[in-house]
């Protein structure tokens, strides 16, 4: 056999090759340490940032709180009546351009504490990848696209949800299984095979639901088993940033100059990417 098959035989059908998760995904551990030792926040990013790589899950109840909770609200409604377009079954985003260009959507989704969770995931430098944020309103539909469980297709993929309305158990959460994100999907070519029937985690103990109050945040990892869910109970308002270490960038569009004359030289480099490298 030759090398080049012996390799297809491991990593399946998986045109990403595993050169994307042995080299460009594998954390270090060095670089954690000083990246801990630099945090202002040292405790709190260590068992944060520990708490995320062995579960793929880690939930922040109402990390941001009051004005700043606010002024993120009121940006997402402005945004969403300029510059939202609608999608089927109730469903509602704004575009990454305009929300790359928000001071007020930057600052929370580049947060120095979450950016530095995101960061200790890796173990490495890594990238914004993407940003999109979606008003979901109450209504029962069929599971469909996101709402069914599915893994995104893209090996290891990191996000920061934050919840800009409140989220009740039952309601239109996103559920996760607890420590599949080190799960390897040999076979995947397309959507269809990456998306999972409704019962296939019934009863599963390790499942956990994205839920709080607005402010909450909550990082995952997508290359785990996870949904969203649709019903009657209440609207949905959620941003969500993505994060990567090489791969799987998408193109935000010109940002403004005075928007990232605004950001830290580690904001800056973490949305600056070489337009080589992008993926769309
Ligand atoms: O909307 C949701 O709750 C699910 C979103 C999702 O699947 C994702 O961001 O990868
Ligand atoms: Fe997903």
């Amino acid at each position: 056999m030759t090398l080049k098959r012996l390799a297809k035989k491991i990593v399946g059908r998986d045109r990403h090759s595993f050169w994307h998760r042995y080299i460009y995904e594998k954390p270090s551990q060095k670089w954690r340490n000083e990246l801990i030792s630099n945090s202002r926040y040292p405790s709190e990013l260590k068992a944060y940032g520990e708490n995320f790589v062995s579960d793929g899950l880690l939930v922040l109840p109402e990390f941001f709180k009051g004005p700043e909770l606010k002024a993120l609200q009121d940006e997402f409604e402005k945004l969403l009546n300029t510059n939202g377009k609608e999608c089927d079954h109730g469903e509602f985003q704004i575009p990454r351009n305009p929300l790359v260009n928000s001071q007020t959507v930057l600052k929370a989704a580049l947060d120095p504490l979450l950016l530095d969770i995101q960061r200790f995931y890796w173990g490495k430098d890594l990238y914004m990848s993407d940003v999109v944020a979606s008003r979901i309103e109450p209504i029962d539909v069929k599971d469909y696209g996101s709402f069914q469980w599915h893994h995104d297709g893209k090996r290891k993929y990191s996000k920061t949800f934050i919840l800009l309305s409140d989220l009740e158990p039952d309601g239109q959460r996103t559920e996760y299984i607890v420590g599949s994100h080190k799960n390897w999907h040999k076979d995947w070519d397309s959507g269809r095979d990456s998306r999972f029937p409704s019962d296939r985690f019934e009863g599963d103990q390790k499942r956990a639901s994205i839920t709080g109050k607005a402010g909450t945040v909550a990082f995952l990892d997508a290359n785990g088993f996870h949904r969203g869910n649709r019903n009657s109970t209440a609207r949905r308002d959620l941003l969500s940033v993505c994060f990567t270490a090489g791969e799987m960038l998408y193109h935000f569009g010109e940002i403004e100059n005075k928007v990232f004359d605004e950001l830290s030289d580690l904001q800056r480099s973490t949305i600056d990417r070489p337009p080589t490298i992008w993926n769309k």
